[in-house]
């Protein structure tokens, strides 16, 4: 039955090392199955998932309903492109589009595609109806975005890290700081000014959220200037802050809503871009589109993934796991020197360390909360996120908390 060889952990990691592209810096540890919120290497040693692979496992690893729904659409028909149709993807159109509320979708895969689709879309509204001057477009961004590694990802980022040596950078952005109302309205005064794309929590920022009214306020701003909101909730959608996707937190709806990620589950890359149709259908047959976007195979597995959202309440829980473990490890943080604070919205989290960004203390943890069975990863050196799949249980999650507790403490000086 093997088509491949068992491997130790150790030969997994340097088969990568040999063979692979050395973009990625992974914890030392080798996964090779997963079922709800747990993970397990191919030593059999189990861990909770602390990061979901990004948010993307909102839904739990191999949730059986949604790995149903890919197993029997995967012996029906997989792909047809969009040169013929298929009879899944306007059902999953219909399906999304009345759970968000919005006139159309426009699926692609990755993350980064929704992203770049809500961009064209926003240019192309400007020029056809905002009335923008050809090319003078501008859209707004804010500082220490993250949306992806594409040329526009990067030209739009503030984080040399992202942009060093990939230029020349794409023209037509202006990055602005972040949870800053005087700078959107000083920014918007330029008449060009045609989007304004945003986290509604940064999250490659280190989980920052921002002050209540943030975008309340941002998207009022916005429409006095006749600009359209862009939210990217491709990490914070599907649940993860504790509504189905975080704006709504503030009763906003964004012009155009990015999601991505757990739309599928972590099962299949599926991506989105939301609109109504006066943003939407800018767009005409032939001027944007991809290969595998709105595939049947993608679109049964998203729609799968969705309801698993929805009939299982995964907003509600994430509100109230979410509260209990900021309690718990606020008040621990209270009587711990390392520990300096707890931060997020619903089960997006992050703990901050009392040690300066370059230092490895935030890695350390990490590996020993590996040995103690948690796995979660650092971020700029002193912050560690937290996001385990939105399935868990608060006896569960009571247990994570000591992990993590324990863990810290044998690290105290
Ligand atoms: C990597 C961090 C998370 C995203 C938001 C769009 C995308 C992402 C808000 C693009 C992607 C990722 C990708 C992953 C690391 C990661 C990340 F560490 F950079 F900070 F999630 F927090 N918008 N986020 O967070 O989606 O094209 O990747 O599907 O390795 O690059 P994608």
């Amino acid at each position: 039955m093997a088509i491949l060889d068992q491997l130790t952990s150790q030969q997994a990691i340097d088969l990568e090392k040999r063979y692979g592209a050395h973009n990625y810096h992974p914890l030392p540890v080798v996964l090779n199955r997963g079922e709800g919120v747990f993970v397990w290497d191919v030593e059999g040693k189990k861990y909770y998932d602390f990061l979901s692979a990004y948010s993307a496992v909102n839904q739990g690893h191999c949730h059986p309903k949604i790995v149903e729904a890919l197993k029997d659409q995967a012996g029906l028909l997989t792909l047809t492109s969009r040169a013929f149709h298929n009879d899944i993807l306007g059902q999953y159109e219909k399906y999304v589009t009345e759970l968000f509320g919005y006139d159309k979708i426009l699926p692609m895969n990755t993350g980064v595609e929704g992203g770049e689709t809500a961009l064209k879309l926003c240019r192309k509204w400007a020029y056809k109806v905002k009335g923008i001057q050809q090319n003078k477009a501008k859209i707004l961004f804010a500082e220490n975005n993250f949306w992806g590694r594409t040329l526009a990802a990067v030209s739009s980022s503030s984080d040399p890290s992202a942009f060093n040596d990939y230029g020349p950078y794409l023209p037509g952005f202006e990055i602005i700081k972040y949870n800053d109302l005087k700078a959107l309205e000083i920014a918007l005064e330029d008449p060009n000014v045609a989007g304004f794309m945003v986290e509604p929590i940064q999250g490659e920022a280190g989980v920052m959220v921002p002050d209540e009214g943030y975008l309340k306020k941002a998207y009022e701003l916005c429409k006095s200037k006749n600009v359209l909101f862009i939210a990217d909730e491709v990490q914070t959608g599907i649940s993860r802050t504790g509504k189905l996707y975080c704006c709504q937190h503030e009763g906003v709806k964004p012009d155009i809503l990015i999601l991505g990620k757990a739309l599928s589950g972590g099962v299949f890359p599926v991506s989105a871009a939301l609109a109504d149709d006066e943003i939407m259908m800018t767009i005409k047959p032939g001027e944007h589109g991809s290969t595998f976007g709105g595939n049947p195979l993608g679109c049964r597995v998203a729609m799968a993934a969705l309801k698993v959202a929805v009939d299982e309440n995964l907003a509600a829980n994430a509100e109230k796991l979410g509260s209990l473990f900021r309690k718990e490890l606020s008040s621990f943080a209270s009587k711990n020197n390392l520990l300096k604070s707890v931060r997020g919205k619903g089960l997006l989290n992050a703990i901050l360390i009392n040690d300066t960004e370059d230092s490895s203390t935030a890695w350390d943890i990490c590996l020993k909360l590996r040995d103690n069975g948690l796995l979660a990863k650092p971020t700029h050196g002193n912050i560690i996120r937290f996001a385990p799949p939105l399935v868990i249980t608060e006896e569960q999650i009571m247990d994570c908390i000591s992990i993590i507790k324990n863990t810290i403490n044998e690290f105290e000086i």
